[in-house]
């Protein structure tokens, strides 16, 4: 089948910063549901946190119905859940199981799903459900700038320099910036000197933190960067440095 066909039974129904989620309204097997979201988005969706519940809620309208997620029960070795994105780490304190479930009700169910109450089940890997993929708002750009002409290069030319608000968002800004040909790259985080504060450019407030330590004490001009290797913590840079930087789209 023609991709133009695809999009025909496809909703698009959220655009947020690092995220756009897709319904797919076409009943696949789970590992048909991942081939096909890592073929034509980025893969099956990981539900996290809050923040991407809520914004889940939205499947729950009209008539759609449950939907595969990134879910799935490792079954060589220890079985333990695991996200079909693998670089987050499946958390147990994180869930938001149904009541009873996971519960292999039929036997052997290994794979999640997620109701229109946005409660997960495990379910039959072999079942036919509609599902959820998720394409990554984030393009690295390899121009050397400063933090300034970054900021309205992102602005120009897509959304924004990125906004980093829990540690989801900031491994898929890490998966971006590996690729990078600076050491650093800028983020969307500025220091006012004025108010003695951190903040985002998007008006976020800094919540989730990830400073390297033995940083210098905060200055006027200056802004974060994340290393692009290492443990990609961040770093208090001086704005008229030049590095690679990441948009969001
Ligand atoms: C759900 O969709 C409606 C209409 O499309 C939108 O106004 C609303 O902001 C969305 N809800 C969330 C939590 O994003
Ligand atoms: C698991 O989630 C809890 C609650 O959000 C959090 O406090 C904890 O740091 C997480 N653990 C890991 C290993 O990420
Ligand atoms: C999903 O469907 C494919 C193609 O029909 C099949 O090869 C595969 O075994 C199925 N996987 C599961 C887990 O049922
Ligand atoms: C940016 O700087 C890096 C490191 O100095 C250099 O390797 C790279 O070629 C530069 N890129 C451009 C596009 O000038
Ligand atoms: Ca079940």
């Amino acid at each position: 089948m023609k991709y133009s066909l695809f999009i025909l039974f496809m909703f698009t129904f959220m655009v947020s910063q690092l995220y756009e989620f897709h319904y797919i309204n076409e009943a696949k097997n789970w590992t048909e549901a991942q081939q096909y979201c890592r073929e034509k988005h980025t893969d099956l969706v990981t539900v996290t946190n809050m923040k991407d519940m809520k914004r889940l809620i939205n499947i729950s309208a009209g008539y759609q119905s449950e939907a595969w997620i990134g879910l799935y029960y490792q079954t060589d070795g220890t079985r333990k859940w695991h996200w079909s994105q693998s670089e987050v780490k499946f958390n147990e304190s994180e869930t938001n199981w149904n009541t009873n479930e996971p519960n292999d009700a039929t036997g052997v169910q290994n794979c999640g799903i997620i109701w229109k109450n946005l409660k997960w089940g495990d379910l039959s890997c072999n079942d036919h459900r509609y599902f959820l993929c998720y394409d990554d708002e984030l393009i690295l750009i390899k121009e050397n700038k400063t933090w300034e002409d970054a900021l309205y290069y992102c602005r120009d030319h897509h959304h924004d320099l990125v906004t980093i608000t829990n540690m989801e968002d900031q491994i898929s800004v890490q998966q971006e910036a590996q690729f990078a040909s600076t050491d650093h790259v800028w983020m969307g985080l500025h220091y006012a000197w004025s108010l003695d504060l951190w903040f985002w450019v998007s008006d976020e407030v800094v919540r989730y933190k990830n400073w390297a330590s033995n940083e210098p004490m905060d200055d006027c001009d200056m802004s974060g960067a994340m290393e692009t290797g290492g443990k990609h913590k961040w770093r208090k840079k001086r704005d008229s440095e030049k590095f690679n930087f990441i948009c969001s789209k």
